[in-house]
């Protein structure tokens, strides 16, 4: 096979995020633009002998992306390619396969939870072999080959029908499209119960209604098999399922505003148990008629109930916990209370990564509903649904006179716990010099202490919020010592409350600014204050958070785009 040296030039901006590149597909589809990036991630691992897993959410412009990467990687001497049927694989699943096939990487084509189709986004991010998202190390330095790039190698050979599962080649180059769902539903046998949780929703079957909402993202196929398939659930416990290369329009985006169709289904209908999955199938949302659950708490209450999930028995137990630095540290008081080691780690998976291969993490989450243990390197939406049933089948085993759904552990949760009130506010897509001065502002706090000890009013609750610190989040990984700066600013109030500052690292336009709000009452309070609304619960912290910056007057804007 011949292989061919195409001419290119650099593209600016092909600095990968918090989770790859990500940009609108025009942008994609521009000239060389994707087999610059692609020859970059050759350039920057070994790919000569190299045995690689492609996957993805199946959004608009992937056949022509996994091509893109076929003849790139086979002139690269990739050895073997392992892809999901239709170029499809869920990123938890993606993840599974190149650990269990002791595969060297991935390259997964997600732009995880932003809206698909021509007008809108793609996504391309590189896993390392324990099936992770590559650390900061080797995305610098794949962004580094983008801009020196000055050609790329392709081998042209007859493309393969990735409808079809079988064994084949491309050029020199082993293939095999394998099935998305299989292997992935192995696992899940392996981790859970699902003798006692089939038990628990067949003698449940009136009471406990299950509703999971794929949002025309990667899960459907996943949640079929494991909802409808193994645990014997009826067709209509799924809804939209079939994935789309659109999403159907929607923005698959698992929380309060973008999972409509969930929330309402699951408030009509009166079902017990609601949930749903992002575009690529890391994320997820746990809803229950009248009961939220903050992907803070979730974590936190995952932790808590773990003994009654058979993957970590077989583990010898918990090892450790985690959460990103701005998630709710609700899971650090279940830490404290069983006597575990816990971590706070910059916003992103990779950050988790370490930990885990050194075995010392083995349940974390962030705030953003992403939730996930050591069974793969990625955070994992339907494992998260299923940890939830396992967890509630059980509890209900524990207690058989009542029937206990997510209110009744969130409740209990807080009585032994107390509750940690959190809520994102997003700002997206405003000018980047408004953005810019909300972080001056902040950087000047902390190089003046000018906010320090400064106490502040809220006008329509009059609670008085006290400023300890602020201070710029700063993250060294404790395996391999490698830091990470600027990681967002901690406003610390005296009262253990937080405002946190980032700026997204996902978007494709603009800039978003993220607002972090926590304030936590113990469990001793009254349980009314306990049970309030969460956004009562932070008024009058939300109303100080954009006082001290003065966020409406910087970014322009009234209100947030959205709020979780
Ligand atoms: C957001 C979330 C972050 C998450 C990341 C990827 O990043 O805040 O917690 O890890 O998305 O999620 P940012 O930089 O925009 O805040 V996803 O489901 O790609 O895969
Ligand atoms: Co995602």
């Amino acid at each position: 096979y011949q292989v061919k040296e195409i001419a290119t030039k650099p593209y600016d901006g092909q600095k990968p995020g918090t989770s790859g590149l990500r940009k609108r597909v025009k942008v994609f589809q521009q000239e060389h633009y994707t087999e610059n990036f692609v020859q970059a991630i050759f350039n920057s691992i070994k790919s000569e002998g190299a045995t690689l897993v492609i996957g993805g959410d199946g959004r608009y412009f992937s056949p022509e992306a996994v091509h893109i990467i076929l003849r790139i990687g086979s002139a690269n001497g990739v050895a073997k390619f392992i892809i999901g049927k239709d170029g499809i694989l869920s990123t938890p699943a993606a993840s599974n396969i190149i650990r269990k096939y002791k595969a060297d990487g991935g390259i997964l084509l997600t732009a995880s939870h932003n809206a698909g189709g021509p007008n809108n986004d793609f996504g391309i991010k590189y896993n390392v072999s324990n099936g992770g998202p590559a650390p900061e190390s080797v995305t610098d330095k794949i962004y580094e080959a983008t801009t020196t790039i000055k050609n790329y190698k392709v081998i042209e050979a007859d493309p393969i029908d990735l409808s079809e599962i079988a064994e084949t080649t491309y050029g020199p180059t082993k293939v095999s499209v394998i099935d998305s769902v299989t292997d992935y539903l192995v696992l899940m046998k392996e981790i859970f119960d699902f003798a006692l949780i089939k038990e628990f929703l067949l003698n449940n079957s009136e009471s406990f209604k299950v509703l999971f909402d794929g949002l025309h993202g990667v899960t459907g196929p996943y949640a079929r098999a494991i909802l409808v398939e193994a645990l014997q659930l009826p067709e209509s416990s799924i809804q939209n399922c079939v994935p789309l290369p659109d999403f159907g329009g929607g923005h698959p985006d698992p929380n309060l505003t973008y999972a409509h169709s969930l929330v309402k289904a699951v408030e009509e209908k009166n079902i017990k148990f609601g949930a749903a999955s992002d575009g690529d199938g890391d994320r997820n949302m746990i809803y229950g008629k009248g009961a939220f659950v903050t992907p803070s708490d979730s974590v936190a209450i995952i932790a808590d109930w773990a003994h009654v999930i058979p993957y970590f028995k077989k583990k010898g137990g918990v090892k450790g916990l985690a959460r990103s630095m701005p998630t709710s540290k609700a899971i650090d008081l279940v830490a404290q209370k069983k006597g575990l080691e816990y971590f706070e780690v910059p916003t992103g998976w990779k950050f988790f990564g370490n930990l885990m291969d050194a075995g010392r993490l083995s349940i974390c989450g962030e705030e953003s509903f992403g939730t996930g243990s050591d069974h793969i390197r990625e955070k994992d939406g339907i494992w998260a649904v299923v940890a939830w049933l396992n967890i509630i089948a059980a509890a209900n085993k524990e207690s058989p006179n009542e029937l206990i759904g997510i209110k009744e552990l969130l409740k209990k949760h807080y009585s032994v716990y107390g509750r940690s009130f959190f809520s994102r506010y997003d700002y997206e897509e405003v000018p980047s010099d408004g953005a810019q001065k909300i972080v001056d502002l902040l950087n000047n706090a902390i190089n003046t202490s000018s906010l320090a000890s400064t106490t502040h009013q809220s006008p329509s609750t009059k609670q008085h919020f006290t400023i300890a610190s602020v201070s710029n989040f700063s993250y060294t990984d404790p395996i391999d010592g490698s830091v990470s700066k600027n990681q967002g600013q901690i406003v610390q109030f005296d009262d253990g409350s937080r405002v946190i500052f980032r700026l997204s690292g996902t978007g494709s336009a603009g800039a978003t600014v993220r607002m972090y709000v926590e304030r936590y009452v113990g469990p001793e309070a009254d349980e009314k204050e306990l049970d309030r609304d969460a956004a009562e619960g932070l008024k009058g912290l939300i109303e100080v958070a954009l006082e001290i910056t003065n966020l409406k007057k910087n970014l322009d804007r009234e209100e947030p785009t959205v709020i979780t």
